[in-house]
């Protein structure tokens, strides 16, 4: 008998990638989608059943994470023998702008979650995967951050998510659940929301080097993370839910790499060498060296720029995570290293952009003044 999964946060990175794993393994599919005014299931369009076909292994059904009452009835529905709670107010520096929506739905969401598989009486049949992240260290207390290590969290979301974090402890060890947290450090592709900061770099790179965009703006180019790819990172969750016992995992590569570097190497992808000076607000990063013959960027222009207004009230500068537990008892070693993540992100995004470039060669382009 296959088994049944209902994924929130679908149509999201992490939900993507992992709708196309638990397909490849056999899985029925169900997701819940948010209602949008434009589509929203780009990520997941090429997934897509026709419900008029017979053995159809993937369905979406509309929802959110702020109505209880919905949730209910699509647990109900679908009865579950997994469910992955990815769905999230996911942006950290956001969160500081919709603080209270944040905690409704990443906080009180994976509550509702869980109370719904408790009142359908599903505690001993459903399993839950919480996405529990490494912003719930915060505050740097120690490091390599691991399963032990105190959380100090920095920002209205990682608030949420330590909510969500220890309701799914308390579920577990009242109701006999098998509800877990994987703290998963940052995880990125070509799939990556635009505003986080390795996919604004990546997209920027390619969009300076065809000559659609001018230069880059980011915040603090200090800050340090743990970055592995999302398609590593969702079989880790599968891993944790194909467990006998029911526990919490780090999910890391164990590496830290600043912003400025990151920077540094998705231009290498395109032949440019880039180096920084000033500090600060004043810190740019400047060309130094081109070797692409099809990019040619003059030596000594600016191409990133420090705008404070991506500054964070409060940040968190240092996160590296051990990935000790899962390696050993989930026996999860990731595929990709940093480089080889760079590479893929800016490709995908210089092969994107030159179709928009031919675009704005026709006179079609809009700049995309959200970014
Ligand atoms: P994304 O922002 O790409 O996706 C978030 C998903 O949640 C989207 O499908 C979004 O829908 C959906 N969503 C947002 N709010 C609601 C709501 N109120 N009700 C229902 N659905 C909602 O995040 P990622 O895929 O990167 O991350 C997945 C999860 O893992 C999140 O919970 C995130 O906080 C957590 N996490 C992510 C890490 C990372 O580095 N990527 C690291 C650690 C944890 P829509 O498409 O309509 O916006
Ligand atoms: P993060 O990811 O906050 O770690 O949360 P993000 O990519 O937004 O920031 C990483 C670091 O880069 C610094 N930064 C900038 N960030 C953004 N977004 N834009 C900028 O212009 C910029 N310049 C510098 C930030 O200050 C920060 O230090 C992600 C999300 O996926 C969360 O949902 C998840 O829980 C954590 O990763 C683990």
């Amino acid at each position: 008998m296959s088994k049944v999964a209902l994924v929130t946060g679908i149509t999201g990175q992490d939900g993507a990638y992992l709708a196309e794993l638990l397909l490849e393994k056999g899985y029925y599919v169900h997701g819940i989608k948010r209602r949008t005014s434009l589509f929203n299931t780009d990520r997941i369009d090429h997934l897509y059943q026709d419900p008029h076909e017979k053995n159809v292994r993937l369905k979406l059904h509309y929802g959110d994470l702020t109505d209880s009452t919905n949730l209910i009835r699509i647990i109900q529905e679908t009865q579950p023998d997994e469910i992955y709670n990815l769905a999230a107010m996911s942006h950290v520096a956001v969160s500081f702008e919709e603080p209270e929506y944040t905690a409704n739905a990443d906080g009180i969401g994976t509550l509702r979650i869980l109370e719904a598989v408790r009142l359908l009486g599903l505690t001993k049949k459903t399993k839950v995967y919480q996405a529990s992240t490494s912003e719930l260290y915060g505050l740097v207390q120690a490091v390599p951050q691991s399963e032990t290590t105190p959380f100090y969290p920095r920002s209205p979301y990682a608030v949420a998510k330590m909510y969500a974090y220890w309701i799914t402890v308390n579920y577990r060890e009242a109701y006999g659940m098998f509800a877990v947290n994987g703290i998963l450090f940052n995880h990125e592709s070509p799939l990556r929301g635009e505003t986080f900061v390795t996919r604004k770099i990546t997209r920027g790179v390619a969009k300076i080097a065809l000559g659609l965009q001018d230069k880059i703006y980011l915040g603090n180019l200090n800050a340090q993370r743990d970055w592995g790819h999302a398609k590593d990172y969702v079989e880790a969750m599968w891993r944790i839910l194909q467990q006998d016992t029911p526990e919490d995992y780090v999910i890391a590569t164990g590496v830290t790499t600043p912003v400025r570097e990151f920077v540094r190497m998705a231009f290498a992808e395109v032949g440019v060498q880039v180096e920084f000076s000033g500090e600060n607000e004043k810190e740019v990063g400047k060309v130094v060296a081109c070797s692409n013959p099809d990019f040619q960027l003059e030596i000594g222009r600016e191409v990133v720029a420090v705008d404070p207004r991506y500054y964070r009230p409060t940040e968190v500068d240092l996160l590296i995570g051990d990935p000790t537990k899962s390696k050993t008892k989930l026996g999860w070693e990731p595929k990709y290293d940093l480089p080889a993540l760079v590479k893929e992100m800016v490709a995908a995004d210089v092969e994107s952009f030159r179709k928009e470039k031919l675009l704005k060669e026709s006179g079609y382009y809009v700049k995309n003044q959200y970014e």
